[in-house]
């Protein structure tokens, strides 16, 4: 059979027509069990409305089918914290479907991880789970953010403020670039103290203040080589199975405002009341703390357009991304 233009033409038609109409709410039976709540959700660009509707309330135990449409432009359709449900994108005038079934009360949040328009971040809505055995989870307090409060830092400091309060000692983050690769064989020849290597230590603590106390134990060495040995330090604890996540959770929720690299220039960079800072800039993450950059992925900005994301992120996978940052500052590959 030869397939003219005019004929492919009403095929297409014939492929693209049943779309809307299963969009208005023909289900496919056959296929769904009877005890299952279809619940149908539009996916839209912010402006034209985001998802609809942005908030769904399911009782603990009954299964639901979500059935996610991408009305307009291309969506990425993810549920969170600690679901694990990522359906991937969504073309416009397709489906993403999920069948979940929540044992106990909680709160989640499904959200676009796909760059769809400059106000893309607002993308979310929200599945409160009702009923269960367990008495409703009580709002969270997290300790991270609560010793970082105890302890008077400004967690919407300013970044260029909180960098021009660093001291500069002679220990600075050198000229070259520091190296983790460079620094794996330094950190086995310098003294290096204890708590260097300790994950709590570091995250309480700027790569800089790691330089003094390296210095300190070793004063005739050359600050390129302690720089090279703390960037090592720095990004030699994380788990390489939890990097590897973090860095698929990077490109998918980060890359499109702070680059895929992490250089500041992702495609949305622009269009932000502030400009993302370069976790390639090494002067710049040398001043900065762990447990800072960790608050400011769980709370976000306050108007910076920088998102809050711990409605969407368990504190582990928040973690993962903090070392995936330390990653992008301080293994790059070494050009010699
Ligand atoms: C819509 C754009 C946008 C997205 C998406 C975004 N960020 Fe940001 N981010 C910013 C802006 C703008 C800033 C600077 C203003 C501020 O610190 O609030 C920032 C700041 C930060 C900071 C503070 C850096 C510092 O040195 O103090 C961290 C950490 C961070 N982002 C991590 C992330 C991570 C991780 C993701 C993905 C899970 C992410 N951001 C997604 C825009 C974005
Ligand atoms: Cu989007």
């Amino acid at each position: 059979m030869k397939l003219g233009p005019f004929r492919l033409r009403t095929l297409l038609l014939w492929l693209l027509v049943p779309v809307p109409a299963v969009m208005m709410g023909l289900q496919r039976p056959q296929t769904i069990n009877a005890g299952v709540r279809i619940i149908d959700i539009i996916a839209a660009v912010p402006e034209a409305g985001g998802f609809q509707p942005d908030s769904i309330d399911v009782r603990a135990g009954e299964t639901v089918l979500l059935r996610f449409y991408a009305a307009d432009v291309a969506h990425g359709i993810a549920i969170g914290p600690g679901l694990g449900v990522d359906l991937g994108d969504a073309a416009p005038g397709t489906r993403k479907d999920v069948l979940l079934t929540f044992e106990e009360a909680g709160t989640f949040t499904f959200y676009c991880n796909k760059w769809c328009s400059t106000n893309h971040w607002r993308m979310r809505g929200v599945i409160a789970v009702t009923g269960g055995s367990q008495a409703p989870p009580a709002p969270q307090r997290d300790p991270v953010i609560d010793a970082l409060l105890a302890e008077g830092i400004d967690i919407d400091a300013m970044v260029d403020a909180a960098h021009g309060s660093q001291p500069a000692p002679a220990a600075t983050l050198a000229t070259t670039p520091p190296s983790a690769a460079r620094g794996a064989l330094l950190a086995e020849r310098l003294q290096v103290p204890a708590d260097l290597r300790e994950k709590a230590w570091q995250r309480t603590h700027t790569p800089q203040a790691g330089m003094a106390l390296l210095l300190a134990a070793n004063p005739a060495s050359q600050p390129q080589e302690l720089a090279d040995a703390i960037a090592y330090l720095w990004v030699a604890g994380s788990e390489p199975a939890n990097l590897q996540d973090a860095g698929t959770l990077y490109t998918k929720n980060c890359a499109a405002c702070h680059g895929d690299n992490g250089g500041g220039d992702g495609i949305g960079a622009g269009t932000l009341p502030q400009p993302p800072p370069s976790f390639q800039d090494p002067a710049h993450m040398a001043a900065r703390r762990g447990d800072v950059l960790y608050a400011k992925i769980r709370r976000g900005g306050m108007g910076t357009g920088m998102p809050n994301f711990g409605t969407v992120f368990t504190t582990d996978e928040t973690w993962a991304l903090v070392d995936h940052l330390w990653k992008l500052a301080f293994d790059a590959p070494v050009h010699q």
